[in-house]
């Protein structure tokens, strides 16, 4: 069974591959796993059959056959426990990997949506320009001991795994905010990441998404 997947029907990010649909594309591109793509509005998000997969109106969600999931998190997991290429078969590196991607989503994602809602949000606010640099340096000392960690390793924990698919995703929010190239080992982790043929797979499928949808 074909696992069908939500995506922006117009991405904010503009076909940047930021928003985390992109992380399941990735996955299951890595797993070599067909999927098909269902684009809504933001309208649509917030309508009873959208919501009654996913309580919180919003994108990715993921339905195959009678299971229906939210959170890019667990979807990800799903993907990864279901088909080989993104958990080590080894339980102790099984269970490390998936340590990674709640490391990914609840220690070293919270401070970056912080400054993205800040600079989106925030930026006429008297307190922003004091806001901001408190922001970026909480990103600061979690990339800090990121970089500690993975030294001049390829990935976090051996093999490339769902782990540093996730962190990879978490990281690449940092575009444009010159954070990333302070720590010139996570700047070359992300460029690995975006380097392997199955992100590749998925950034264009998400591109494409965002140019037809431009062109109207
Ligand atoms: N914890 C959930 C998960 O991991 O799946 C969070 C899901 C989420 O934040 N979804 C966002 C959404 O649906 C899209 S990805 N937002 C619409 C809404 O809440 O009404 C977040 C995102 C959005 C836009 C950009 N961007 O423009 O760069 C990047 C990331």
């Amino acid at each position: 069974m074909i696992p069908i997947i939500t995506a922006f029907e117009s991405s904010p990010d503009e076909g940047k591959g930021q928003a985390r649909d992109m992380r399941v594309r990735w996955a299951l591109e890595e797993v070599g796993q067909a999927y098909d793509v269902r684009l809504v509005s933001f309208s649509e998000m917030r309508e009873p059959a959208h919501l009654a997969l996913h309580p919180f109106g919003q994108i990715p969600t993921y339905e195959e056959g009678d299971l229906a999931l939210f959170e890019s998190g667990s979807i990800v997991l799903h993907v990864a426990k279901r088909r080989a290429g993104l958990l080590p078969a080894d339980a102790n590196a099984r269970a490390r990997a998936m340590t990674w991607m709640f490391a990914a989503l609840s220690t070293v994602e919270p401070p970056i949506v912080e400054l993205e809602v800040a600079t989106l949000l925030e930026h006429d606010e008297t307190w922003y320009r004091q806001r901001l640099p408190m922001i970026e340096n909480r990103i600061r000392d979690r990339l800090g001991q990121l970089s500690a960690h993975l030294g001049d390793a390829d990935w976090l924990d051996g093999a490339f795994s769902a782990g540093d698919l996730m962190m990879v995703h978490v990281l690449l929010r940092l575009d444009d905010t010159g954070l990333l190239e302070e720590f010139p080992n996570l700047a070359a982790y992300v460029a690995r990441g975006q380097a392997r043929p199955a992100y590749k797979r998925a950034f264009a499928a998400q591109l494409a998404v965002f140019v037809a949808a431009s062109k109207g």
